[in-house]
């Protein structure tokens, strides 16, 4: 199950209290004061790490208490203290204190850690209190109280290009000719479910990542279909390719072309500023020149590249993937 949300609960570890306590000793009548300190509170950290991809762990544990310090003894034996937490999040993952709108941690490399939450200080044992007009001090510091948050976190998929189109416009079958994931491919709207990911690698060692999103139809910012919800994980691509089904004969390219480029003004007016390339796609039937000038007239009127291709039968597809290699070796 694919989950880009989550609401956890995190705490530091509470400090350790002070000792207070006198050396007894045989020869030594009035010993001193030797209360130890108390140890410090465990803190919590955010992690990045490679191989996850969704937040779903995050539905079945929800709190992450880290541990309190020991409190200090006796013979000045400072506690020990309390044990990290570390919470391992996938790449891509912004973490938010409930009901802010500034992220406090943007997660976007492996190993990559954050202090959410610092543990509290030990208290200073009655040993630090000493002084030459109190030689027997009764009192030592509480350990600092630890830090606790509510917490959302929100993941958005780091890819390169994002695939976008209505519903059946060939978006995972492209993703499934030009990398090596296999997404879930079949004639009838709404296959793609979540997203899915996959790598084109180049020949210098480059490569670049594709997300594949699952399709938007009209009204999608306000909930219909399965919504703009995941519009989120291209939000942050670099170029989009907005695929566009030239088969199709119940509506116009055009006409389709024109309600997604309007659900991504609606959504968010950056994503319509973003570079884009308009592909028609499945030129392999029903193919009708006419419909496809068109389109192509109208995404070059917008300023935009436009390709057409057959994903099935893999043609047009390498002049597609050198133009998108173009904006990434212009940088
Ligand atoms: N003939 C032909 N069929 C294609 C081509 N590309 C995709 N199809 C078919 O079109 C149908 C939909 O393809 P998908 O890749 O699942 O479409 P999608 O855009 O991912 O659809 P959703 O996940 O529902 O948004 C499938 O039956 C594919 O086999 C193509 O180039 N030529
Ligand atoms: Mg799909």
């Amino acid at each position: 199950m694919f989950v880009d949300s989550a609401r956890i609960f995190v705490k530091s570890g509470k400090g350790g209290a002070g000792a207070v306590s006198f050396r007894r000793e045989k020869y030594v009548p009035k010993g001193g004061p030797d209360g130890g300190d108390g140890g410090r509170g465990g803190s919590v950290y955010i992690i990045g790490k490679q191989s996850l991809r969704t937040l779903l762990s995050f539905k079945y544990k929800k709190k992450f208490v880290a541990e309190n310090g020991k409190a200090g003894e006796g013979s000045l034996k400072s506690g020990s203290s309390g044990k990290d937490l570390f919470i391992y999040v996938p790449l891509g993952t912004v973490v938010f204190v409930e009901g802010k709108d500034e992220p406090i941690a943007d997660i976007t490399e492996a190993k990559q850690k954050v202090l959410i939450a610092k543990g509290g200080r030990g208290g200073k044992g009655n040993a630090h209190f000493k002084s030459a007009t109190h030689q027997a001090p009764r009192f030592a510091q509480k350990g600092e109280e630890g830090e606790e948050f509510f917490l959302r976190l929100e993941l958005k998929l780091l890819a390169d290009v994002g695939l976008v189109g209505m519903p059946n416009a060939g978006k995972s079958t492209l993703l499934a000719a030009l990398t090596k994931a296999k997404p879930k491919i079949a004639p009838y709207p709404f296959t793609t479910l979540s997203p899915n990911l996959g790598v084109v690698e180049g020949e210098k060692h480059n490569s670049f990542v594709i997300a594949d999103i699952p399709g938007l139809i009209e009204g999608a910012h306000k909930g219909a279909g399965l919504g703009d919800e995941f519009l989120k994980h291209i939000e942050r691509t670099r170029v989009l390719l907005h695929l566009v089904d030239l088969s199709d004969e119940t509506s116009s390219p055009v006409e389709r072309f024109q309600i997604i480029q309007k659900e991504m003004e609606m959504y968010q007016r950056n994503l319509t500023v973003k570079p884009m390339i308009v592909v028609g796609t499945k030129i392999d039937i029903n193919y009708d020149a006419k419909k496809e000038e068109e389109l192509r007239n109208i995404a070059e009127e917008m300023g935009f590249t436009y390709f057409k291709i057959s994903a099935a039968t893999h043609k047009g597809l390498k002049p597609l993937v050198k133009a998108i290699w173009s904006y990434f070796e212009e940088e």
